[in-house]
């Protein structure tokens, strides 16, 4: 059986009927909402959140009839959500979980890897023959043998790992190096100010001079812009620092674009001018900071002048940045995770986060870095109940880097081999590093691979068994949020679609088949969510299931205004914020990678592969054919320059290549990019695609300098004309 001829108890014809196509479509309309509630008294109105790996973590309503949602909508009461989805999940409901290609049944493979060619099973069947399968791996190559590759396709604590991470350490796998997204970035933070948690996103209106430091905001936290149009609106200048002219960056009063991974040198460079120039809050500084005088001196080789034409911006430039940041007031820099993907990403989050420190920003409500959230509900919740990660299983087990997968699958050394995958919440032939690399991994006849999903996607093609997975509407989660401070309950709204069931389940079910009786499978999704309120944080106060399961969310209680770092209080050692740090070794630093001069006259032109897609979330919805429309197909971006010196026109068709790989893209000539600089989108299947790849079959699946994150964009191509 191929793609999209599984059987589905509900057509997309009824789906229609019920009248949710036109409710979504206005599913910012409470009126309507209102006007149905009234129709019938069997209406239900069931809260949850969205569950994509999104800083935003949208509240929403979901109206239930007879089993089936009649009306999807954000919340209008939280108003971090302000009663808006994004363009990627206004349809949720008809574009995944009633979607027709939706996977309903287990399945089984009938063709050769790769094909998509399945045939459905029985869960019974298909637990069977895994749980053999598995154990005779296990009998023959160890527990370690055994690879989870579980990521964040959907964040909900339950979900994303509550059972999965019980089971696996039950069974002693290896595990999942889980750092292409953040790592790295958390890495170069935390080594300043001992955490990622700063300014709450809210308090940006405060700010009044803005610098958006490589995030992608319209498209990547669509939430947090109207709060930064509002402190425009109130008077705040908005720099954008992004070597690709990203939508953001069009929007802002000023674009400084950089040349990519340079971001140390520039930040280290504008830290020589405000010290030189005595631009600093030296209160501050005394303070509340340690290594104020080692980085003076660590900073002199890093005048403007100096770093200039590495940067690509004018010694001026730099300056001027510098001065006008350390006179706005409040000044506030938000960061994410775009320039993690670089080879030094952890040492530019190092020497960012140190900047509001040197100008005692943090004084100030809405000054100082924006950076994550997540250790507010970390901290507040009772986590070890969540996943007993920390009681369970063998600390010594090695692990695998969900970055170099490809490496590993292929590794004829490593002992013992990987011989089982199991894929959930993820689709790394799509996400990962190096794809052909992976693919040629996933190929392999003796890798026994399983895979959890809602669709055949690019990894699921290469599956031996397939199973059904929830959607969000359909199961428990409890959601937690590394963009803002608010916390959602999801609650089931509708029963699973045919024979889908949640990820806990699989698990909890396979435990069963494999003979497990241990207590902490018997705990159901709700049971593990109450427990993780066990807890009298105060940032919990008056939170409970119960008040959660009447309004579907809840901010934390953090104390107001929110100024953490006013008088120091860094979570570090010293209580102070670290400008040097303490082992006087893990400095930021520049060190470019050192390509061989064939390599670099062979392919000349730094490839990003960025999430520019509006449209896509990574990779998922990127099969969602009114979405795949919208975003239309993939483009090169290139400069003139480039352009020119291979003949190539605006519009035309190019191959993008190599040593890795090769693929086929519209060519779009233009400044978004500059000279020497190519960019192209990544979230594409590779399987829609005419050449059968997609961004990351350029990529390189080389490490950060520190955190162990993925130096994606440390990829070097050459563009030709076809033809
Ligand atoms: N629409 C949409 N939204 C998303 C996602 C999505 O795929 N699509 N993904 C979600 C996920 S998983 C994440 S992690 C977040 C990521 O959120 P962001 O961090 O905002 O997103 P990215 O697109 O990874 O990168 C942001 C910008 O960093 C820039 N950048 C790359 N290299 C450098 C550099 O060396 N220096 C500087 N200054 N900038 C650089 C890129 O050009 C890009 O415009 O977004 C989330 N939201
Ligand atoms: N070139 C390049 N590569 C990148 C990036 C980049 O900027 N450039 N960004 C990186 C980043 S920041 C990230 S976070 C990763 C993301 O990489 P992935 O984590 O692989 O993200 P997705 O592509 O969204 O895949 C998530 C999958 O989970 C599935 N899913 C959703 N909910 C559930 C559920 O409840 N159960 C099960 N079983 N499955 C579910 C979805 O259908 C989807 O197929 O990609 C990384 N790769
Ligand atoms: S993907 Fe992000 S912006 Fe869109 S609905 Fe989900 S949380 Fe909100
Ligand atoms: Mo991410």
């Amino acid at each position: 059986m191929t793609k999209g001829q599984t059987t589905h108890p509900f057509t997309r014809r009824q789906f229609l009927e019920t009248g949710i196509l036109g409710a979504t479509v206005v599913g910012l309309s409470s009126t309507l909402v209102g006007q149905y509630a009234c129709t019938s008294n069997r209406d239900k109105m069931v809260y949850g959140a969205c569950y994509h790996d999104c800083p935003d973590c949208c509240s929403w309503e979901v109206t239930v009839n007879q089993g089936q949602v009649t009306q999807f909508q954000a919340s209008t009461s939280n108003p971090f959500t302000a009663g808006k989805l994004c363009n990627k999940m206004d349809k949720f409901p008809l574009e995944v979980t009633y979607h027709p290609s939706r996977i309903l049944t287990p399945l089984k493979r009938t063709g050769p890897k790769g094909s998509g060619e399945f045939t459905p099973i029985s869960w019974e069947q298909g637990l069977k023959e895994v749980a053999a399968k598995v154990q005779e791996n296990i009998n023959a190559f160890g527990a370690q043998s055994v690879l989870p590759f579980g990521y964040a396709g959907t964040e909900g604590l339950i979900q994303n790992g509550a059972m999965s991470a019980r089971f696996f350490a039950r069974l002693g796998a290896s595990k999942l190096g889980r750092t292409i997204c953040g790592e790295a970035a958390a890495t170069g933070t935390g080594a300043v100010l001992g955490c990622t948690t700063g300014v709450l996103p809210q308090d940006c209106v405060h700010a009044r001079y803005l610098i958006l430091w490589g995030t992608n905001t319209i498209n990547s936290n669509q939430h947090l812009w109207p709060l930064v149009q509002q402190a425009r609106q109130q008077g705040a200048k908005l720099v954008v620092i992004d070597p690709y002219r990203s939508r953001t960056a069009q929007e802002a009063d000023w674009h400084i674009q950089t040349r990519p991974g340079t971001d140390v040198l520039l930040a280290l460079s504008l830290i020589q001018v405000l010290l030189e120039e005595r631009l600093y809050d030296e209160e501050y500084l005394r303070n509340y900071t340690t290594g104020w005088e080692s980085l003076t001196t660590y900073v002199r080789d890093y005048a403007p002048e100096q770093v200039s034409p590495t940067v690509g911006l004018t010694a001026d430039t730099i300056r001027t940045l510098a001065r006008e940041y350390a006179q706005g007031n409040p000044s506030l820099i938000r960061v994410l995770i775009g320039m993690e993907h670089q080879a030094n990403g952890a040492s530019a989050f190092q020497a960012i986060a140190m900047l509001p420190a040197i100008t005692g920003a943090w004084r100030h409500l809405g000054g100082g870095l924006l950076h994550y959230t997540y250790e507010l509900a970390g901290q507040a919740l009772n986590w070890d109940r969540l996943a007993l990660d920390g009681t369970l299983g063998d600390p010594n087990v090695r692990e695998i880097s969900m970055i170099q997968i490809g490496q590993s699958l292929n590794d004829n050394e490593l002992a013992p081999p990987i011989k089982t995958l199991f894929v959930y919440n993820a689709n790394p032939a799509v996400t990962a590093p190096n794809q052909n690399l992976v693919l040629q991994g996933l190929r392999r006849e003796d890798l026994f691979t399983v895979v959890l999903e809602h669709f055949i996607t690019d990894t699921a093609r290469y599956a031996d068994y397939i199973f059904p997975a929830t959607t969000q509407l359909e199961h428990w989660d409890l959601m937690t949020s590394w963009g803002q401070d608010y916390i959602n309950l999801n609650e089931p709204a509708i029963p699973p679609l045919g024979e889908a069931k949640s990820n806990s389940d699989f698990f909890r079910l396979l435990a069963k088949e494999l003979g497990w009786t241990e207590d902490y499978f018997q705990e159901t999704d709700e049971d593990i969510i109450r427990s993780a309120f066990n807890t009298d944080h105060p940032f919990l106060k008056g939170i409970t299931f119960k008040s959660l399961r009447q309004k579907g969310w809840a901010r934390l209680n953090l104390p107001q205004p929110w100024i953490p770092f006013k008088e120091g209080h860094f979570p570090t050692e010293s209580g102070k914020c670290q400008l040097f740090p303490p082992d006087g070794v893990t400095l930021p630093v520049y060190q470019p990678v050192e390509h061989a001069a064939e390599e670099l006259e062979s392919f000349p032109l730094q490839m990003m592969a960025i999430k520019s897609t509006s449209h896509f979330l990574n990779s998922s919805h990127a099969n969602a054919e009114r979405l795949i429309e919208a975003e239309g197909a993939p483009h090169l971006d290139i400069h003139p320059d480039d352009a020119a010196s291979r003949q190539i026109s605006d519009g035309e068709t190019v191959l993008v290549f190599n040593q890795r790989g090769d693929l086929q893209l519209t060519a779009r000539i233009g400044d978004n990019v500059l000279p020497g600089v190519v960019s192209m989108p990544q979230g594409y299947w590779s399987s829609l695609l005419p050449g059968k790849s997609s961004a990351n079959a350029l990529t390189t699946d080389r490490f950060t300098d520190r955190g162990h994150g993925a130096a994606l964009q440390e990829t070097w191509v050459q563009v030709q004309k076809i033809g």
